[in-house]
């Protein structure tokens, strides 16, 4: 088949909401975007854990480290069925782990903020993984089979994710004035960098024209930050706490809330390499791959050794 022939067959697929899966016929920007998200997407999960790993051995009660585990867990599963997606496209989990440590590829700029305090658990709970939901839904209808398979179970367990977060913060609203104090401290900490994570407004996302017509991307950053806007100035309600914007009101016009101008100047900075944490992240990550190699060489070693034919079991002693 000729590649125009091919590439009716893929825009056809698209226009259908057929997915595109490993073995099909791509064409190479859309295979290169794909990796590109995927990747930074798997990166952002398991630098992810790197901010909440820091309160493990400090959460208040055994009832918070149980879940706080559970949740880190969950990103570094996450982080494994993303990077997993990712091969599928051709590439090695080695190729783009490389891209992570030589500051190629990107990972989500939350997750150089540092977590001081422990109500900073609940507020990634209830903003990073809120916004990080807000954007994966989205992500279940994604063109591209297994990350969209991938997607769904990430969602549920997102969802349980940022509810454990509300609901820590739910408790410290309703605590001491410390608690109280330390929960809105949170909140102003972590507001701002939680709405860069859905990347540059829409006039200056380079990526989102060609992702949207591919169906890679099936919402606008705009589009979900504003939805997260409206999502959370709801719920803060109920905190009985506030957001730190004095732009921030209901438009009955538009039917969604106003909200101030983000600093641009900080995402780009700290996409840039230059966030509080970035090198603390970075540094931790190579650190970690370089000691984790033996447990790669023992796990292929082992997967080896299960490929050659074993003796059965009793026969050496009965010969
Ligand atoms: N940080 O043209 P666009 C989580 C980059 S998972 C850093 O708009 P695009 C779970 C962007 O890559 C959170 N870089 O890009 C969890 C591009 O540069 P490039 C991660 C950013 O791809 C919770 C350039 O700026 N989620 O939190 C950011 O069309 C709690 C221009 O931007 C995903 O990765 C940023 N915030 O749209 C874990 C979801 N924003 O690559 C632990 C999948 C933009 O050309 C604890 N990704 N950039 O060099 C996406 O949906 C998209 O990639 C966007 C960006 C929406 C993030």
């Amino acid at each position: 088949m000729s590649v125009q022939e091919l590439e009716k067959i893929f825009r056809d697929k698209i226009e259908a909401e057929i997915k595109i899966e490993a073995k099909d016929w791509m064409p190479d920007a859309y295979r290169k975007t794909n990796i590109r998200q995927i990747s930074q997407h798997a990166h952002s999960e398991i630098v992810g854990m790197l901010p909440e790993g820091n309160w493990i051995s400090r959460a208040p009660s055994l009832k918070r480290k149980a879940i706080l585990l559970a949740k880190v867990q969950d990103e570094a599963g996450h982080g494994l069925y993303l990077y997993s997606a990712c091969e599928t496209l051709g590439i090695s989990r080695e190729e783009t782990i490389n891209d992570l440590h030589s500051g190629k590829a990107k990972y989500s700029s939350i997750f150089n903020y540092p977590t001081l305090t422990w109500a900073d658990i609940g507020a990634i709970g209830w903003l990073v993984d809120g916004a990080a939901i807000m954007n994966q839904v989205m992500l279940t209808r994604t063109s591209y089979g297994p990350y969209a398979r991938a997607m769904v179970r990430i969602c549920k367990e997102e969802s349980f994710h940022q509810r454990q977060g509300f609901e820590s913060l739910l408790v410290l609203s309703k605590g001491t004035k410390e608690q109280r104090e330390m929960c809105q401290d949170a909140i102003n900490r972590w507001w701002w960098p939680a709405l860069m994570m859905f990347g540059p407004k829409d006039t200056e996302s380079a990526n989102s024209d060609q992702s949207m017509k591919w169906k890679i991307k099936r919402k606008s950053n705009d589009e979900l930050r504003q939805n997260f806007v409206d999502m959370i100035a709801e719920q803060v309600k109920i905190l009985g706490m506030t957001l730190p914007d004095d732009q921030l009101r209901w438009d009955e016009k538009r039917r969604h809330y106003d909200f101030g101008e983000i600093d641009w100047n900080e995402f780009w900075n700290v996409v840039k390499g230059n966030g509080p944490c970035n090198k603390q992240r970075l540094d931790a990550r190579k650190k970690a791959w370089e000691e984790g190699e033996w447990v790669r060489e023992a796990a292929t070693a082992y997967a080896e050794k299960r490929k050659t034919p074993q003796t059965p079991k009793g026969a050496l002693e009965a010969a």
